[in-house]
């Protein structure tokens, strides 16, 4: 919208507790310097991981008002970027908004579950037509869940040889997108890592990553937003990886010291300010 700063249609639902979601992918995207528009798929009073009966609006109906509005106003975004989903209307109105913008770099993280299963929320039928965002995308950030969900392979938490890594990646990018990166691998060589590919130039990539023995809700959110942030503005595949590696990495050892809840979420508020410094550190390597 304005030419000196990407902006970005970003379709998530807000929690308003747990830090995922656009309460975290606003913040991380502003610090990255691009123009984040909220297009809320639904509100939640918390995350769908931990706090017992969750509040759910649903705002389906709204995300077509919107677009509506946005296209009588012509506004043009540069990305759009989709990610958790409450109904299964709403893989049409992210197909809407794809295609009311086709110019626009289109990221898709397929937000369907962790640790081998469906978060609460994903039924089978969102889990089925979610490959038709994935078709349309440029990039694609899935956890190892969601990629057995997209290749309809049952989940396995076996460490991956590096051909078997390689392979899920070229067959992900076949649906699609240029660009896959599939988050928190466990490798045959014991390196837990952030891996991608990009098709068009056949080209492999792994960041290996400190393990911390915990997770925390939002962490995908936050790794596709800082990769977002980054490919908007300038970066390569393995750069974006990079930086999403490096910022996870610091929020989550950070947030691990203060032994926090952890269905709070990382503690973004004390790590944020490392992303308006855009250090590189080239610790990405070919797969
Ligand atoms: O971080 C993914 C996510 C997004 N939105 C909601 C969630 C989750 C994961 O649990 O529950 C509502």
């Amino acid at each position: 919208m304005n030419k000196n700063q990407p902006s970005v249609a970003a379709i998530h639902d807000i929690s308003g507790v747990g830090r995922c979601s656009l309460s975290v992918i606003l913040p991380v995207l502003s610090a990255m310097g691009v123009q984040a528009c909220p297009v809320p798929t639904a509100v939640l009073s918390t995350h769908t991981g931990g706090f017992g009966d969750v509040v759910l609006r649903d705002l389906t109906d709204y995300m077509q008002q919107a677009l509506t509005h946005y296209k009588s106003l012509g506004f043009l975004f540069d990305c759009v970027y989709s990610g958790f989903l409450s109904s299964v209307g709403q893989i049409d109105r992210c197909l809407e908004f794809f295609a009311a913008y086709p110019d626009a770099f289109l990221v898709v993280d397929p937000v369907m579950g962790d640790h081998g299963k469906p978060y609460r929320t994903c039924t089978q039928e969102i889990r089925a037509r979610m490959v038709e965002l994935v078709e349309k995308a440029d990039v694609i950030t899935p956890n190892l869940t969601e990629v057995c969900m997209l290749l309809n392979k049952d989940y396995d938490h076996a460490p991956l040889s590096v051909t078997e890594a390689r392979s899920i990646l070229a067959r992900l990018g076949e649906k699609g997108p240029r660009f896959v990166a599939v988050t928190s691998v466990r490798l045959s060589d014991g390196a837990f890592a952030n891996i991608g590919y990009d098709r068009e130039r056949g080209a492999y990539w792994r960041v290996d990553c400190e393990y911390v023995p915990v997770t925390y809700p939002g962490t995908g959110d936050i790794f596709a937003s800082v990769a977002t942030g980054s490919l908007l503005t300038g970066g390569s595949l393995p750069i974006a990886i990079d930086l999403a590696s490096g910022f996870l990495e610091l929020a989550i050892k950070t947030t691990y010291s203060y032994g926090a809840d952890t269905r709070h979420g990382i503690m973004l508020e004390k790590s944020l300010g490392w992303l308006m410094e855009k250090r590189l550190s080239a610790r990405y390597r070919p797969l």
